[in-house]
């Protein structure tokens, strides 16, 4: 049984952990660096550790000082969230060692999954089809170049310690081939520490769909459907929908199974999920696994009413799964927009800074996973991402309807932010009809960026325009039957708004 858990991680997704956490009667503890002192998860948590300073490789990052945080504070497992230790093997390995529950997969099957060749070779022999390619990693550069005619330009050199974009090269001429090795190879090699790169065909349109699963310690696994996440810019997520709008009940079967395939093959345990490239022609393909809870997992939760985290909790507690794949159905559509503290205006800088005002969406089928406040600075240290919006509805228009809605709710002064982008999007007719790939902004770039049509905003605007109009024009009635004597006739454009000017009617 587990009574209280660490999350070693900050913002939202903390908050997030620590909500499931409550509900199960589990005790919380936070941790926080310098530039966290003032955050939500600090406050929402049963108790809170300082370890350390802002930069995130002096505090999220330092494995000892989360583990002396544990021991501390009694907690009995922790929670990584996504990103900073979330699939990092050592620290799964350090927990286990220390006799702490690792609310994620053992060890090996992040090490497995995080060698893109090994990941590869693994899959194959799972019989999970792969993005047609080497098996082994590129040795010799003449044997490369043959590699590459075989398969057939264009192709794509990526380091096998990469993934998520970083150390990959895409080679449509044969006399760039050598080149492309060579750059992948050094880029590799400072990032990472690993020079090892190997060859896939180029996919020219891909959709990236992903399953999550989920796997106990028993040998149970299951598929909880897919996620539509090819709405992305350098391969940072924007837009993730549920189903996805190339999706067929056969399809889904398919792919299901292979993904449950691919989590068994490493001894999966806990939730994971395993990201497809499909081509417009439905042929699918492994692209990689990320072994963690992942930001868009709300969707997931919103279509088939499981709550991932909790679902993560019973795992690392040893439980059994109680859901079955017969019983795991998806209702309605779900669509999450990340809200950005950004400026599309600006190459999507970073805008961080202070919270003047805020006002979040709400009502029918709308869910905010957030952790900031009116008054909050967002700090510059991590993560732009203020919050992620999450519609539900019966249909996707529906659905789109209602993401529109609540994302013209959505108030936030002080700083950029991504709101508007959004909206755009929201009203592009590629999106609305569910026609589009992982090109999709870059495709559309000029008119998401488009001055703003800025139409609910003028709405608004004229709103509050024709509301003191109407006020105004009552209030001089009213003075008309009983002059003013309160105010020493100062003017009613000041008058407006004051408490004592309160009017008869
Ligand atoms: C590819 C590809 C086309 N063909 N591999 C980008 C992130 C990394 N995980 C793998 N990526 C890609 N690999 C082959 N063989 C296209 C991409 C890709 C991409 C994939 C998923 C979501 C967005 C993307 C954007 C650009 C390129």
């Amino acid at each position: 049984m587990i009574k209280k858990i660490l999350v070693a991680n900050r913002g939202e997704i903390a908050i997030r952990v620590m909500r499931s956490c409550r509900e199960m009667g589990i005790a919380t503890v936070a941790v926080f660096s310098e530039a966290d002192r003032s955050s939500l998860h600090v406050r929402y948590a049963d108790e809170a550790y300082f370890i350390g300073p802002s930069p995130s490789n002096e505090s999220y990052l330092v494995i000892d000082r989360i583990i002396k945080a544990a021991k501390d504070s009694g907690a009995d497992a922790i929670h990584p969230g996504y990103g900073f230790l979330s699939e990092n093997a050592v620290f799964s390995d350090r927990c286990k060692k220390e006799g702490i529950i690792f609310i994620g997969p053992p060890a090996h099957a992040i090490s497995t999954m995080g060698d893109k060749i090994t990941a590869r070779e693994t899959m194959i022999a799972a019989g999970v089809p792969v993005v047609p390619g080497t098996k082994e990693a590129i040795s010799d550069e003449q044997e490369a170049a043959k590699t590459a005619a075989k398969i057939g330009l264009p192709v794509m050199i990526k380091a096998s310690a990469g993934g998520g974009g970083k150390g990959m090269r895409l080679v449509k001429e044969e006399k760039n081939l050598l080149d492309a090795i060579r750059g992948a190879r050094s880029e590799a090699l400072s990032a990472f520490g690993d020079d090892s790169v190997y060859i896939e065909k180029y996919i020219e349109s891909p959709h990236h769909i992903e399953f999550q699963i989920l796997a106990d310690k028993h040998g149970n696994a299951v598929h909880l459907c897919e996620r539509e996440c090819s709405v992305q810019r350098r391969h940072q997520k924007v837009i993730e929908e549920t189903p996805s709008p190339l999706m067929t009940p056969e399809l889904r079967e398919k792919m299901g199974q292979d993904a449950v395939a691919a989590a068994r093959a490493v001894n999966y345990e806990g939730a994971g999920t395993i990201e497809f490239l499909t081509d417009n022609d439905r042929n699918y393909y492994f692209l990689e696994m990320n072994t963690r809870l992942q930001v868009e997992h709300p969707i997931t939760e919103e279509v088939t009413g499981v709550d991932l985290v909790k679902q993560q909790i019973l795992i690392a507690s040893g439980e059994k799964l109680s859901l079955r794949q017969e019983g795991i159905v998806q209702s309605g559509h779900a669509i999450e927009c990340r809200i950005y503290a950004e400026d599309p205006d600006n190459q999507f800088m970073p805008s961080p800074g202070r919270i003047r005002y805020m006002t979040e969406p709400s009502g029918p089928g709308i869910r905010t996973d957030g952790y900031v406040y009116e008054g909050y600075e967002i700090p510059l240290y991590y993560d732009p991402m203020i919050s992620k919006l999450i519609a539900w509805a019966e249909t996707r228009r529906d659905a789109i309807e209602r993401m529109k809605r609540a994302l013209r709710e959505y108030k936030i002064g002080g700083l950029k932010t991504s709101i508007n982008f959004l909206e755009k999007v929201m009203n592009n007719k590629a999106f609305t009809e569910g026609k589009y790939d992982t090109h999709f902004i870059d495709e559309n770039i000029d008119s998401l960026m488009a001055a703003r049509d800025g139409q609910t905003n003028q709405d608004e605007d004229l709103a509050i325009i024709t509301a003191f109009m109407d006020y105004h024009e009552k209030l001089q009635k009213s003075q008309a039957l009983q002059p003013y004597q309160s105010n020493g006739g100062s003017s009613p454009w000041k008058h407006f708004g004051r408490k004592q000017g309160v009017m008869r009617m």
